[in-house]
């Protein structure tokens, strides 16, 4: 593993003495590690990633977003007067100038410069950390509000068109490829009872009743790195998905994962519930960034995209569950299973708690003067 690594970080120009190498565990596609390079007698560290390319297909094309966007980032925060180096990912180009390397076995790599000081949050119980993760992808938002859309690549077409969603699962369930779907049909039954509500938004667009906008499309709040000393946010990570979308369902990808009560994978689900603190910090910490730049249409949708990205997930991770675990990764046999059911369980919370949700949007609306 350690020559692998030294050779992949000299495809980068990036020599010297390999120190450490940390592995991070929380992503479910690509490979993710913290490397300690040291060169004379300074200490630099990377992060190097092994791009999934089962789930993306087309390396150019996801490089070549993320080189456009971060770009687009780092000028638009030097435009405000500020330092740009802590506040968006530096990715290192190869001698050929491409941001990614093809290695003998085919696989990707590619490497951006750690961020100094910086700390991610897994999960947390600290509505502060909460707000700051709403604002980091409500200016997230902001930043990239003059990105021409047309520019960029669909990295994975269909990704949150949860009618396509829905279909899949049901050629899953009829292909039946491992046998599991007879174990699962009390989930398969909730899930398809979901199933008008978890395609109106995505209906609506089609109706061209929400606007399409340029959207992050994996907002776990693990994809935000804060100062270690402020817990004050730096930037937003992880930029593979950033593809046209709707803003409700980057707002509710985030609520679905920092707003439950349980870790993603609960299986106690008598436990999974939405934490309604939890969903007004977030939504303060977004809406006061991003609200007056959203239609009506799209600040009556949020809690509406809460419940719909709980649905999408859960119907995904239990489509891989009857497809044999092929998209996922997973830590042991019914993972996937589990992590359906606590999905399933959240969004049927939701519902319940909709009312509650939508009267916190409201008051934020009136708090930031939102029209
Ligand atoms: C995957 O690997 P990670 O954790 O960044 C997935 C997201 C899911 C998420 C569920 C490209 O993201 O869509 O919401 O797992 N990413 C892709 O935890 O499918
Ligand atoms: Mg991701």
């Amino acid at each position: 593993m350690h020559n692998l690594i030294q050779n992949i970080c000299n495809q980068f120009n990036i020599y010297g003495n390999i120190t450490r190498i940390k592995t991070f565990t929380s992503g479910h596609i690509n490979s993710t590690y913290l490397i300690d390079v040291s060169e004379q007698d300074s200490l630099k560290q990377f992060v190097l990633q092994r791009i999934n390319h089962n789930v993306f297909k087309n390396p150019d094309n996801v490089m070549d977003n993320i080189s456009n966007v971060t770009n687009h980032i780092k000028q638009q925060i030097r435009s405000k007067g500020e330092h740009s180096s802590r506040r968006v990912l530096r990715f290192y180009p190869t001698n050929n100038g491409k941001y990614y390397y093809e290695d003998n076995n085919g696989y990707y790599w590619r490497i951006y410069k750690y961020v100094n000081n910086s700390i991610t949050f897994d999960n947390t119980e600290n509505l502060k950390v909460l707000e700051e993760t709403g604002k980091a992808f409500g200016e997230f938002q902001l930043l990239l509000d003059k990105y021409p859309i047309k520019d960029l690549h669909i990295i994975i077409p269909h990704f949150h068109n949860t009618v396509n969603r829905y279909k899949i699962f049901r050629d899953t369930i009829s292909n039946n490829p491992v046998n599991r779907a007879q174990n699962v049909q009390t989930e398969i039954k909730e899930f398809l009872l979901l199933e008008d509500l978890a395609t109106k938004m995505y209906k609506m667009q089609k109706n061209n009743e929400l606007p399409l906008r340029v959207t992050h499309n994996d907002t776990k709040c693990n994809n935000v790195l804060f100062d270690k000393n402020t817990n004050n946010h730096l930037c937003v990570i992880d930029l593979d998905t950033v593809m046209p979308g709707l803003i409700g369902f980057d707002f509710g990808d985030a609520i679905r994962f920092a707003a439950n009560t349980c870790k993603e994978d609960e299986t106690n689900l008598e436990m999974v519930k939405l934490d309604l603190e939890k969903f007004e910090a977030f939504t303060r910490g977004f809406l006061s960034e991003v609200g007056s730049h959203l239609t009506p249409k799209e600040l009556e949708t949020l809690s509406l995209g809460a419940i719909t990205m709980s649905i999408e997930c859960g119907l995904r991770f239990l489509t891989d569950y009857i497809d044999g675990d092929n998209y996922f990764k997973i830590s042991y046999e019914d993972h996937n299973l589990d992590r359906a059911c606590c999905q399933l369980a959240l969004a049927q919370d939701m519902i319940k708690n909709y009312y509650q949700m939508q009267q916190i949007v409201e008051n934020c609306i009136k708090e930031y003067n939102i029209n």
